[in-house]
């Protein structure tokens, strides 16, 4: 796989503009040659010499003119990140010494450097066999990561905490359509029908149950990257946007005692006992002649119906209306907090009186009081752990394409188990096995076509 890649490319690996430290990066056979013509070492010993994985002392020079001091960091192939020979130059970051080298280096007439594409030195990285895709692009999650929560994930990632579950999941397939495959070609050699069939469909159903793991981590996964989504819904005036300031603890969103204030959605991100959340505010739900209201009535719709978690705040001076009711039907029970808002307004002796909404999850609070953050904190926190499908510490990060290979490798799983189930020839169920054991290769990148893999490295920095 690797014959094709024969030349040597050069980049500034540092981001642009002026900083205290700048580095360039050579990769490929040249590299070392390339690197001996600008950087001369300090000891005044000659490239050659200097150790294979050293890191060394000097200036580097275009021609005869010395540009900066510099340290050279030298690594022989195949124990470097691209598996090449590497050469780093670090000097002082400028944009203008930097560009100097970069073009004494692709000007050298004999050695042919060019300039690397973005995502080039990773590329090279997977293609020699240094890291599978997932590790890869987990380097971009890394980088681009907003929290410690996803930027440890991703770090887990690149280590190879996914590459190794899917493995694990990869080589039980193996087995399972091995066995089948014995059976399709040497059918007296197998455990006999009832009895073979009964033992594929239980091997079946654990490997499916752990890609359906799988995924629900990466849902888990999904929200430390992107944020779990909180809508703000209800009525108008119940005190949605007074408690989105409440856990914003700014005066974010316009309150007055007039019902329809709100009348688009408003959206925060905010990070709350370490979990990221997107709130959105929204217009209270009730029927109305502005047309502009009215827009935000349905916008306020979809989005409660998009949200990983619905707010539902209920005016508790007014009590649980038939309003209420008709639209918190509309709502999924696993996915919404009633909170009883304006409790401060309810007299003692009132209070005991108030049903909980049967089997929905209820808190009660005052949004004006000091106290509602905390208290809605720790419901957003319980709903978050105490997911069906929460573990701690086994989330895992899948960018859109992992997902989908997932998803894809899932659906020929359930075929199989189909085929299997109805007693259909067992051929058929290898053909959706040997699809999903390839859908899982695209996630770590065996079975991925050689022009995705162009395209998904295309979309790293320059440098990378
Ligand atoms: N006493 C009291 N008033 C509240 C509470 N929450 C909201 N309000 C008041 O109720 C009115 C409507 O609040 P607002 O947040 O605009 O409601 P929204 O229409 O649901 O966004 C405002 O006058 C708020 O000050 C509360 O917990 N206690
Ligand atoms: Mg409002």
């Amino acid at each position: 796989m690797t014959d094709f890649i024969n030349d040597t490319i050069a980049a500034i690996i540092t981001a642009p503009g002026i900083g205290a430290m700048g580095a360039l990066r050579l990769s490929g056979p040249a590299a070392f040659a390339a690197a001996a013509r600008v950087f001369r070492s300090k000891s005044g010993r000659d490239f050659e010499e200097l150790g294979d994985y050293s890191l060394n002392y000097g200036g580097i020079y275009a021609g005869d003119s010395f540009l900066d001091q510099a340290l050279l960091l030298k690594m022989k192939g195949p124990h470097s990140f691209t598996g090449e020979d590497v050469a780093e130059l670090q000097c002082h970051g400028g944009p203008v010494v930097l560009g100097q080298l970069i073009e004494t280096l692709t000007a050298l007439p004999d050695l042919e450097i060019r300039p690397a594409q973005p995502g080039e030195f990773s590329q090279r990285a997977f293609l020699n066999g240094k890291m599978d895709l997932s590790q890869a692009e987990a380097v971009m999650e890394l980088v681009s990561a907003s929290n410690q929560k996803a930027a440890g994930l991703a770090a887990e990632q690149i280590e190879g905490a996914l590459s190794c579950r899917i493995g694990q999941l990869k080589s039980r397939l193996l087995n399972l359509l091995a066995s089948i495959e014995v059976d399709v070609d040497f059918p007296d050699e197998g455990l006999g029908d009832a009895a073979g069939a009964k033992s594929w469909i239980h091997q079946l159903k654990q490997i499916l149950s752990d890609a359906a793991e799988l995924l629900s981590a990466a849902n888990l996964g999904k929200i430390y990257r992107e944020g779990l989504r909180i809508v703000f819904y209800g009525r108008p005036n119940a005190g949605k946007s007074s408690l989105l300031n409440a856990v914003l603890q700014e005066p974010r969103a316009i309150v007055t005692p007039e019902p329809g204030t709100t009348r688009d959605t408003l959206e925060e991100r905010i990070l709350l006992k370490g979990i990221p959340l997107v709130l959105t505010d929204t217009a209270g739900i009730r029927e109305t002649g502005s047309q502009a209201e009215q827009a935000g009535v349905d916008r306020a719709r979809q989005m409660a119906l998009k949200a990983d978690l619905v707010l539902y705040i209920v005016d508790m001076q007014e009590g649980i209306t038939a309003e209420d009711g008709a639209l918190l039907q509309e709502l999924d029970k696993a996915r919404t907090l009633i909170v009883f808002n304006k409790m401060d307004l309810i007299e003692e002796d009132r209070v005991e009186a108030i049903p909980e909404a049967a089997d929905w999850q209820c808190c009660r609070l005052s949004a004006l009081d000091s106290q509602s953050l905390e208290i809605l904190a720790k419901h957003i926190k319980g709903f978050f752990e105490g997911g069906k499908n929460y573990r701690q510490n086994q989330e895992i990060l899948l960018n859109r394409r992992q997902e989908e290979a997932l998803l894809k490798a899932k659906a020929s799983l359930e075929a199989a188990l189909a085929v299997l189930e109805k007693g259909w020839p067992e051929d058929m169920a290898a053909i959706d096995l040997k699809q999903a054991w390839s859908a899982l290769g695209e996630l770590t990148g065996e079975t991925v076509q050689p022009a995705l893999v162009e395209e998904i490295f295309s979309r790293f920095c320059l440098g990378k």
